[in-house]
């Protein structure tokens, strides 16, 4: 399957790991970039030289391009953007935040640079300033959310662009890549079906939860603060929502969610954890290794398109 995502990145199917912070490292980009998508490793909020070890052990895993993923709400995201071209990554994702001062290094040292975009203005500015690629992501995400969902996004940025753009969450299968396709994306994005890979390293306990969860199992904390987060529906997520209803303050929220990622992904603390995942958690039924994900994804999308191209 061609497209301008697979001539851009060099990669056989039009599909990049989603990067998740705690949960997506070596291990699972490289195990993605094997099966013929892009790997990502999530730089999250960890220090440059945890994620320059994580990018050389995916080299020895994969060679594949993979990419790296800078959250920019990080206080480490300066570091991480020399970090990706000391060890010369094939191409950078950005989130939660405009990278606009880091487009020329990247852009100078041949990086290839596709910003997670919640809407139009941005995706413009950042076409503007060089991007390879943007990345449309809905409010049916996991994690950090803008506010338009999917459907009514991908299209929109699609229009104003005339860079390539890859459509992000609310796809798990091949008919979720087949919309996508049909809206004018080029690639896609997929995180929340890459929990239940057999190569992603969370807790049992995460895994679980997203197998068994369905269609309304999620719910967004901390709109209050500016930075909602979509996450599992447990006892201590609804809590959180029910504490945001009752005015907690900004100082309390932060207290009780600090540490919280990791606490769901690598100790799988049901009662302190935000688990973080995607609306189509719903649809993620079992667990199987990314390469067979990916062929099931692409198996089934091209059966969908075909269907309709008749
Ligand atoms: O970044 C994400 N998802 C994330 S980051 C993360 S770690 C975190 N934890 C708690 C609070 C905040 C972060 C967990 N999940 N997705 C990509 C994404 N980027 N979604 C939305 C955006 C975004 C939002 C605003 C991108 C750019 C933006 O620009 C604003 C501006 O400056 O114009």
């Amino acid at each position: 399957m061609k497209t301008k995502i697979t001539e851009l990145l060099g990669i056989k199917y039009p599909i990049l790991q989603g990067a998740m912070a705690w949960i997506s490292e070596h291990k699972l980009a490289a195990a993605v970039s094997n099966a013929g998508g892009a790997g990502i490793i999530a730089g999250g909020n960890a220090p440059a030289e945890v994620i320059r070890e994580a990018i050389k052990k995916a080299t020895l895993l994969t060679d594949k391009p993979f990419g790296v993923n800078i959250m920019l709400m990080s206080p480490n995201a300066a570091d991480l953007a020399q970090v990706v071209i000391d060890e010369k990554v094939a191409f950078v994702t950005t989130g939660a935040g405009n990278p606009g001062k880091f487009m020329e290094m990247w852009k100078s040292a041949g990086i290839k640079v596709i910003p997670v975009v919640p809407g139009v203005s941005l995706a413009k500015r950042m076409e503007r300033s060089g991007a390879d690629a943007v990345i449309a992501e809905g409010t049916e995400a996991g994690g950090h959310i803008g506010e338009n969902t999917t459907f009514c996004l991908v299209p929109q940025v699609v229009d104003a662009m005339s860079i390539p753009v890859i459509a992000a969450c609310g796809i798990a299968d091949g008919r979720g890549i087949a919309a996508a396709f049909m809206l004018g994306a080029e690639g896609v994005q997929v995180g929340t079906r890459f929990l239940a890979a057999v190569e992603c390293q969370i807790h049992e306990n995460y895994k679980e939860l997203v197998v068994k969860a369905k269609d309304t199992d999620t719910i967004v904390t901390g709109r209050f603060t500016g930075h909602p987060c979509r996450c599992a529906k447990t006892k201590f997520s609804r809590g959180l929502v029910q504490s945001e209803k009752d005015g907690i303050s900004a100082e309390e929220f932060e207290s009780l969610t600090v540490g919280a990622l990791r606490k769901a992904a690598v100790d799988g603390n049901i009662e302190e954890g935000s688990f973080l995942c995607g609306s189509i958690a719903g649809m993620v039924e079992k667990i199987q290794s990314a390469e067979e994900i990916i062929n099931e994804m692409f198996g089934k999308a091209e059966e969908v398109l075909g269907k309709y191209s008749k």
